[in-house]
């Protein structure tokens, strides 16, 4: 069954982020994708990307969403070198995508968290 995907939904957090209804400290902003400082960073750099669409989480993608995630893909390593991330292979950083209630995610609007910076932050 495929859930229906809206493009806003006004009950979610990081619609009225994208809304500007509730504050965030931004990284990088166009039509179609917002990135912006995680709240409780787990890494000296810590940041969000999102699709300004409302997709709840990575279980509800379709074909039809296989460019914009693409275009995710090559914004992710941008953004990290911007916010200070050392180049590959020496420095690098951490994609997480956490997907669905035990996947761990607690904000159901698709994210990708971009983790960098120097150890010790990273385990396992
Ligand atoms: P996840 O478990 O993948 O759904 O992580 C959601 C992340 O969102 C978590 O690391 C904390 C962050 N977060 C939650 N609420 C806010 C908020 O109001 N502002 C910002 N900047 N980040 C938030």
């Amino acid at each position: 069954m495929s859930e229906k995907i809206v493009d806003h939904d006004p009950n979610c957090l990081f619609c009225k982020i994208v809304a500007g209804q509730i504050p965030s400290k931004p990284v990088y902003q166009d039509e179609d994708f917002y990135a912006f400082h995680d709240i409780h960073p787990s890494a000296p750099v810590h940041f969000l990307i999102i699709p300004k669409l409302h997709i709840p989480s990575m279980a509800q993608l379709t074909d039809e969403h296989a460019a914009l995630m693409g275009r995710l893909m090559v914004l992710a390593p941008k953004l990290a070198r911007q916010e200070g991330c050392n180049p590959y292979p020496a420095g690098g950083f951490r994609l997480l995508c956490n997907t669905g209630a035990e996947g761990g995610q607690e904000v159901h609007h698709l994210h990708i968290h971009v983790m960098g910076g120097p150890r010790p932050w990273l385990r396992g």
